[in-house]
C-alpha cells in the first residue's frame, strides 16, 4: 500500500516526534522537482533550506558520489586522503580563503568556529583564562547542539535543554550601536547571519553588515559570518557579504557544499587565525572523508560552471519584483535576497503552504507567519512563472 499516509504512519510510530512535516512522502528528486509515493509531482521551493542549491540529484555531482563510492569513502584523519587536499584547495579558491577546516553538520561547524575565535582570544588577544566572550543576535538560528541553542532567544529551542555553556552576549539585530557597546575587554568575536534564515527571511538595513566590520576591526574582534544558509549562491552572491564587499575573518560554510548529497560543513579563515589550531585540538570521524570530498569537490565546480550565484540573482530578483505586484489582502511584506525569499502574512502561513501543496508547491513556514521561498539555483524562469500563477491563486482571497 504505497500512499502518504501509509508512510506517514509507519514513521509516525518508530520517529521521534520532533518534527510536523506537510503529509507529503517524497521517494524521486530532479532538478526542481520532486515526486511522492502516489506519483503526483511537486516544485521543491524550500531547497531542503538552501542545501539543493544545485537541484536534486544533480547528474555531476551523482557521478562524483558513485565514482567514489566503490574506490575508498573513508579513512579517518589518522591518515590522509587524495581527495580531501583537492576539495579544500577548491574551496580556498572559490572562496578567497587561505584555510579550511571540513566538518559534518552545519551545527559542528559553528561550534569549530566558536572553538577556534575562543582559542584565538586566548592565544592572540590575551583574554582572561576561561573568560572568552561571543557575542551573538536576538533572533538567530546557529543550530541545534546544547551550546548553540543555549544562546538562541527562541524560548522552545532553550526550554529542557539547559544548562547551557556560558560566554555568550546577545544584542538587538541590525543594530551596530549594540554591537560596539556590548564589547568587553573579554571578547573575542561577533556572531551573525548576514540575513536571518529561520528568524524570517530577516534582511538587515543596507550598511550594516559593512558597519559591524568596522566595529569589529576597531576592537580587534573576529567578525563571523553563518554563511551556512545564505552563501554558495543562495542570496544571489557567492556569499550574502559580498552584497557589502564584507569579508569576514570566519565563514561558517555547510548545506549546499555538498548539493545534498551528504553533510558537509567548512569554516574558512586565514592562517594568521586557523595557526592557534595544533594536533589534537579539534576533529572528527567523518570530516574531510574522501566520499565527502569528492562530492563537495563536484558541488562546488556546479555553482561556479552553471553561474548559481548569478542566476539566484537576475532570477531572484524578478520573481520577488513578481511577488510584490501581487494585491493580496493577506500579504503584509515580500522580502529577501537573491532566490531566498520570505512573504511575511498577515495569517498564520501552516494553512497556505498546505494549499500550495495541493497545486503542486512544496513550500513550508517559519515563525507561523512567513511562507519562504527558495527554490534550486537552478530553476529557470518558466518554472518560476508556473509557481507564479499558483502562487498568486493561493494568496487571492
Ligand atoms: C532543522 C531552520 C533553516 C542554519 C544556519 C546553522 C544551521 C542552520 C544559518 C545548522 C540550519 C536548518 C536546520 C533544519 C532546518 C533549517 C532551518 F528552519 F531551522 F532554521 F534553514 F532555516 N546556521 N538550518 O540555517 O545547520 O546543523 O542543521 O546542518 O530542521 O533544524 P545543521
Amino acid at each position: 500500500m504505497r500512499t502518504n499516509k501509509s508512510y506517514v504512519k509507519l514513521t509516525e510510530k518508530f520517529s521521534a516526534r520532533n518534527y510536523h512535516p506537510l503529509p507529503v512522502v517524497l521517494t524521486k528528486g530532479k532538478g526542481v522537482w520532486v515526486w511522492d509515493v502516489e506519483g503526483n509531482k511537486y516544485l521543491d521551493m524550500l531547497s531542503a533550506y538552501s542545501a539543493l542549491n544545485q537541484g536534486h540529484c544533480h547528474p555531476h555531482i551523482a557521478k562524483a558520489i558513485k565514482n567514489q563510492a566503490t574506490k575508498i569513502t573513508l579513512t579517518s584523519r589518522a591518515f590522509h586522503n587524495d581527495q580531501m587536499g583537492l576539495f579544500l584547495k577548491k574551496l580556498c579558491t572559490v572562496t578567497g580563503y587561505e584555510k579550511a577546516l571540513p566538518m559534518n553538520s552545519g551545527a559542528e561547524a559553528v561550534e569549530t568556529a566558536i572553538k577556534v575565535a575562543r582559542k584565538w582570544g586566548y592565544r592572540k588577544k590575551k583574554v582572561t583564562k576561561n573568560r572568552a566572550e561571543i557575542i551573538v543576535c536576538e533572533n538567530n538560528f546557529h543550530g541545534r547542539t546544547t551550546t548553540i541553542v543555549g544562546f538562541s532567544s527562541e524560548s522552545q529551542y532553550r526550554d529542557g535543554f539547559g544548562s547551557f555553556t556560558p560566554g555568550f552576549k546577545m544584542i538587538p539585530y541590525n543594530k551596530p550601536r549594540a554591537l560596539a557597546r556590548a564589547i568587553r575587554k573579554n571578547t573575542v568575536a561577533f556572531l551573525f547571519e548576514p540575513i536571518q534564515g529561520e528568524g524570517g527571511v530577516i534582511v538587515p538595513d543596507k550598511g550594516y553588515l559593512k558597519e559591524c566590520q568596522r566595529i569589529c576591526r576597531k576592537y580587534g574582534i573576529l567578525l563571523i559570518a553563518d554563511e551556512i544558509q545564505t552563501g554558495l549562491g543562495r542570496a544571489g552572491k557567492l556569499f550574502a557579504c559580498d552584497y557589502e564587499k564584507v569579508r569576514p575573518d570566519i565563514v561558517i560554510v555547510g548545506k549546499a557544499l555538498s548539493g545534498g548529497y551528504y553533510p558537509v560543513s567548512a569554516i574558512l579563515c586565514d592562517n594568521r587565525i586557523m595557526s592557534v589550531l595544533h594536533p589534537g585540538d579539534h576533529g572528527s570521524t567523518f570530516g574531510g572523508n574522501p566520499l565527502a570530498s569528492a562530492i563537495s569537490i563536484a558541488a562546488l565546480q556546479v555553482i561556479v560552471k552553471e553561474r548559481l550565484p548569478q542566476r539566484a540573482y537576475r532570477l531572484g530578483t524578478w520573481f520577488m519584483n513578481e511577488l510584490r505586484k501581487i494585491d493580496s489582502p493577506i500579504i503584509k511584506e515580500v522580502r529577501g535576497k537573491g532566490l531566498l525569499i520570505g512573504v511575511e502574512l498577515k495569517k498564520k502561513a501552516r494553512k497556505y503552504c498546505e494549499r500550495l501543496m495541493k497545486l503542486g508547491i512544496l513550500a513550508k513556514e517559519t515563525h507561523e507567519m512567513v511562507v519562504r521561498f527558495a527554490p534550486p539555483l537552478v530553476i529557470k524562469k518558466k518554472e518560476l512563472q508556473w509557481a507564479l500563477a499558483r502562487i498568486k491563486k493561493v494568496l487571492h482571497v
